[in-house]
């Protein structure tokens, strides 16, 4: 199974291509959608990690998913991953394969993990950094944050700026509960300093690092912003997968070259990633929603990789306002688009059908009278700027008034449309009457003369 690349590096510039996963992720348009994206430091094992969660949804969530006796000797695949100085993945990639499940009150589920490239280490562009990391975070209902050794308080300065951005969002926004960001899961990799291990001790450790951070303002502001905008923070404690193994030239991720406790962070980590505990009637990965808690839909996930694309090429992924724009934007074209599909749905069948051989020779059923028509389209109008009203939509006053405006202008250039076909069908029937009243007169009139009555 090939790899899609969504960013990737052209001549030291970053070119974000959506037509190929456009295409791929098509057939799924309707299905609601998990998007898992592992992002850190450079040589960290993040392609590795990502290729067990791989494994984990190809063998159908197994119980022995990793102990499976066929599968100990098995290389493991996914994205490349390999051990060497120089990294391997340049920009985000998205696995070629996507994952579908069912969701008990969802139904069908799209799975889509990325691979990003290293970020936010030594050597590498802070500003490139925040780009692939902006991209990762957004599009991903479950981030992993990969590091390696132990997580400080830099870790999670790397995060001031989208927690700023989360800040904005729910300021903007205050009469609405908005979550800006859904689950944050650290990986810490290779960890050492003690015996804790796996998730509730990685868990707890985060929040002692996050709680020495209160000892100044920033470090406060920082926390609640993060507190806020991330629905769930999570961390889990991972120890080395072993060292005869990574460091051997055959190690393909072989199963039966791990280390046991590598293998036990692994049976922990990769099912809680892959089912959300947090709704007991399924047990399929977070879905996503958008801030408003919507959830969303495949054909929703690419007008959102549609808009981070275009603040991304135009290098202002970095500032707050833009990335909010942009979002609001988002959230304002979903209002859009649910009041439309009902008002297009109405207005397609708001005139009988009526065959082509009866277009110039329309009958009595084949349109309305002027008063069922201006009903119908009463009606339909009502409706449907109830379900704009109904939509949640992202604070943006001038915006939202455009958008809005621009609904009004298609409705009425819709119902004008409408009008003059309804017109035109009663014109040609009632000169299709005329000309039948004439006959029949004609035919009257004749019989007379003959004296045939
Ligand atoms: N020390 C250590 N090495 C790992 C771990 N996981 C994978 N590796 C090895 O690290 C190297 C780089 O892995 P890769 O997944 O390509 O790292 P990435 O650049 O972060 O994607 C490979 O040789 C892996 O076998 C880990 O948890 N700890
Ligand atoms: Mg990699």
């Amino acid at each position: 199974m090939s790899i899609i690349k969504l960013v990737s590096k052209q001549d030291d510039a970053f070119v974000f291509d959506v037509e190929a996963l456009r295409e791929k992720l098509a057939i799924y348009a309707d299905h609601k959608v998990s998007v898992i994206s592992i992002a850190g430091a450079f040589r960290t094992g993040k392609s590795f990690l990502a290729n067990w969660i791989i494994r984990y949804f190809e063998l159908d969530r197994d119980e022995n998913w990793l102990d499976s006796e066929d599968k100990l000797e098995s290389q493991l695949e996914g994205f490349e991953f390999a051990r060497q100085r120089e990294p391997v993945t340049d920009g985000i990639d998205v696995w070629g394969q996507v994952f579908e499940l069912e969701h008990a009150h969802h139904g069908n589920i799209a799975v889509v993990i990325l691979d990003t490239q290293g970020i936010f280490s030594l050597g590498s562009d802070f500003s490139e950094s925040v780009a692939i990391f902006a991209v990762s975070l957004f599009l991903s209902s479950i981030q992993i944050y990969n590091i390696r050794g132990n997580l400080t308080r830099s870790d999670l300065e790397h995060l001031r700026l989208f927690a700023s951005y989360g800040q904005m969002m729910i300021d903007q926004n205050s009469e609405s509960a908005c979550v800006p960001f859904q689950r944050l899961v650290f990986a810490i990799r290779d960890w050492e300093l003690d015996d804790d291990l796996g998730l509730e001790d990685g868990t707890k450790f985060l929040q002692s690092v996050m709680e020495e951070m209160e000892d100044t303002e920033e470090g406060v502001e920082l926390l609640n912003s993060l507190r806020t905008s991330f629905g769930k923070l999570n961390c889990h404690l991972f120890r080395h997968p072993g060292s005869d193994a990574v460091r051997s030239d055959d190690f393909q991720g072989q199963v039966a070259q791990l280390d046991e406790e590598f293998k036990d962070g692994l049976k922990e980590f990769i099912p809680f990633v892959a089912n959300d505990d947090t709704d007991n009637s399924s047990d399929v990965p977070t879905l996503k929603i958008s801030p408003l808690k919507q959830v969303l839909t495949v054909d929703d996930l690419m007008d959102q990789i549609d808009a981070i694309k275009e603040i991304f090429d135009s290098g202002l992924i970095d500032k707050p306002e833009s990335m909010y724009g942009a979002f609001s934007k988002v959230s304002h074209g979903k209002a859009v688009k649910e009041a439309a599909k009902y008002w297009n749905s109405k207005m397609n069948a708001l005139l009988p059908d009526m065959p082509e051989s009866r277009r110039e020779k329309p009958i009595r059923t084949d349109f309305l009278n002027d008063g069922e028509f201006e009903e119908k389209l009463d009606k339909y109008s009502k409706k449907t700027w109830e379900i704009w009203n109904e939509q949640p939509k992202l604070a943006d006053e001038e915006a939202l008034e455009n958008v809005r405006k621009g609904l009004e202008e298609k409705m009425s250039q819709d119902i004008d449309n409408m009008r003059s076909e309804n017109q035109n069908r009663e014109a040609l029937y009632d000169k299709t009457w005329a000309a039948r009243c004439a006959c029949i007169v004609a035919s009257c009139a004749c019989c007379v003369a003959c004296k045939c009555a």
